[in-house]
């Protein structure tokens, strides 16, 4: 008898094991299923309401906007005393911007409105989804970073700002200690800060805030920005209507020495980003085929890719296609990173007329990249660079890139498994089809690149010093160095089409020397032919040779003669020691 309960038990237990766990099982992976297939619309996608124009002011549509007066209002520059100029320089130093004009400007000042007048006839869904503004910041200046969280909460709707989540990147500097904590507290409830325990850089910060959000829609934006009027609802719309679209306002430029609030483009001229092959970040005038689709010249169209800083996009999606990818470091390349993942794997970009948010253009770059970059040999944004086209070119779009950018083949990017699994998960398309659907005209500009015959330093044979740009920007002079192998300004291309180059610039000549010059756009020919035997580089167009003048250095062109010494130049591969 006992016996048998025993074993009915057992049964019962065995049954038990046998039923629910594969029920629980199967149920996992349905939840599973949907979850990873979760394309499928967002909640909010059910207040979903095509944006129309009306003849009077758009539902959210600022309304009596009082004028104010004082330094900076209107969005006008604000020019110092001339006894703060040393405040200012040191300002400049420190913050690669002037705050010392800025720390006289409010922190609530109005702005120019740039956006096109039938942006203010726009309406938009009347719920829109909860938004966490999530602005990461390292070593910023005081009144930026806060005219940047002053601008979003004054020019946001308030049922849809959840918070502004600031992110701090283990800064330094006393003001965004305490300080900066104690004004935030009495700011308002909305605005919430964390911290790195240590230095992480821009791009695995801003992965950090969206884990942390709360917000449906996160918006990033740099710590030094002022979002424009009315420039929320229009970035939000478009995410509603699909949530794998990905939206970018029109960026303004605020000057980083008076903070004048001005636009960058012209007037009427729409761009959207497109890249060159040594990834450098460019943009293209809308052409007919993106205008074509439109039937108002201020609905958000298509682009390939975008600047990097500021954008809108659904929390999960973002997260769902894995964020940045976390070997990027510190700055560079996540702009394409995101752009590719998000166009190959089913998403879309689009750029905002009527969404304007102004961003302070740096003189340059204030901050090191901390110890995560010397851990790293070599260049670490050419190295992040190669993490992504390693990642989403198909082999024949890499070639372009190391044509390009020789010394990439040699740099360590780490492991990208990771990555290719995650594309391989997603399903993603080719890079060729990237190209073709979307990025089609990024050729016009940026043709495929033929090979290279030669690249290295370029030897003068007379004096044993090599071509250098000397770190000038065309128009210049080109100029002889002591040859260091090092850095981009002696590396020298010439490919199969006779195009001399260095960087994303070209080598010409004219009545006054050999110049570092802009290449043409939209060709890859040059005038050059090396001789491989007598080591002259042939103009063809002037049918001369460069020759380097024997007393005062200068590079010129002249009648060729073979067994001049002057007149030779020797390419040499250089092999950086990056291991
Ligand atoms: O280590 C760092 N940690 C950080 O948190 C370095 C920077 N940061 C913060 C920094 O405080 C700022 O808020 O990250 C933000 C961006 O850094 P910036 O302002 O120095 O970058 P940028 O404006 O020079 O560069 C552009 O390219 C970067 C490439 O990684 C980022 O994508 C920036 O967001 C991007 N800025 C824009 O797109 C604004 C429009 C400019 C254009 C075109
Ligand atoms: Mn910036």
């Amino acid at each position: 008898m006992l016996l048998i309960t025993r074993r009915s038990k057992l049964l019962r237990i065995i049954a038990v094991i046998c039923i629910i766990l594969p029920l629980l099982y199967l149920l996992f992976v349905r939840h599973e299923r949907k979850r990873l297939s979760n394309y499928q619309a967002a909640e909010y996608n059910q207040q979903w309401v095509k944006p129309f124009l009306s003849d009077g002011p758009g539902n959210y549509e600022p309304q009596d906007l009082k004028p104010r007066i004082g330094p900076g209002e209107n969005g006008q520059k604000h020019i110092l005393r001339s006894d703060q100029k040393n405040a200012a320089q040191d300002s400049e130093s420190e913050f690669g911007m002037n705050i010392a004009c800025s720390d006289e400007i409010s922190l609530d000042r109005s702005i120019v409105d740039t956006r096109d007048p039938e942006c203010k006839r726009w309406n938009y869904p009347t719920k829109l989804p909860s938004t966490s503004v999530i602005i990461v910041f390292h070593n910023e200046g005081w009144s930026v970073l806060l005219r940047t969280v002053h601008s979003v909460l004054n020019r946001s709707p308030e049922h849809s700002l959840t918070e502004v989540l600031l992110v701090d990147d283990f800064s330094d500097k006393p003001h965004l200690g305490k300080k900066l904590e104690d004004y935030i507290e009495s700011l308002d409830s909305r605005v919430r800060l964390i911290r790195n325990k240590q230095r992480e850089g821009l791009i695995r910060t801003r992965s950090r805030g969206a884990q942390e959000a709360k917000g449906e829609i996160i918006v990033f934006l740099d710590a030094h920005c002022e979002v424009n009027l009315n420039w929320l609802p229009p970035l939000l719309a478009p995410i509603m209507r699909d949530r794998r679209t990905m939206t970018v306002p029109i960026i303004d430029g605020i000057d980083h020495n008076n903070f004048e609030y001005r636009p960058v483009y012209t007037y009427g001229h729409y761009f959207r980003g497109i890249f060159e092959w040594g990834m450098l970040y460019k943009e293209n005038e809308l052409g007919y085929k993106e205008l074509s689709k439109q039937e108002y010249p201020t609905e958000p169209y298509k682009s390939p890719t975008h600047a990097g800083g500021l954008f809108a996009i659904d929390r999960n999606y973002f997260l769902e296609i894995g964020a940045y990818d976390p070997g990027l470091l510190v700055w560079g390349g996540e702009n394409f990173e995101l752009s590719f993942k998000i166009w190959q794997c089913g998403g879309s970009i689009e750029w905002v007329p009527c969404s304007r948010v102004g961003h302070v253009y740096r003189g340059f770059m204030p901050y090191n990249f901390g110890k995560l970059a010397k851990k790293k040999k070599g260049p670490l944004i050419t190295i992040n660079y190669k993490r992504v086209i390693e990642t989403w070119f198909d082999d024949k779009y890499k070639q372009y890139f190391y044509t390009r950018e020789p010394l990439a083949q040699f740099l360590d990017m780490g492991d990208i498994s990771e990555q290719l699994a995650l594309k391989e998960k997603l399903q993603c398309k080719s890079f060729d089809w990237f190209m073709k659907e979307v990025a089609y005209d990024v050729f016009d500009k940026f043709p495929e690149l033929p090979p290279n015959l030669h690249w290295g330093e370029l030897r003068s044979a007379a004096n044993d010093r090599c071509f250098d740009t000397s770190g000038n920007g065309p128009p210049a002079l080109m100029s002889l160095h002591y040859c260091h192998g090092l850095g981009n300004n002696q590396l020298i291309r010439l490919n199969e089409k006779g195009q001399l180059g260095v960087g994303e610039r070209c080598i010409e000549a004219d009545n006054q020397g050999i110049k570092l010059a802009f290449c043409r756009l939209g060709t890859v020919d040059g005038p050059w032919d090396y001789d491989e035997i007598n080591k002259t580089l042939y103009h063809r167009v002037y049918q001369k040779c460069i020759a380097l003048h024997p007393q005062t250095g200068h590079l010129s062109l002249m009648p060729c003669d073979n067994n001049n010494t002057y007149q030779q130049w020797i390419f040499k591969q250089i092999r950086p020691n990056y291991r």
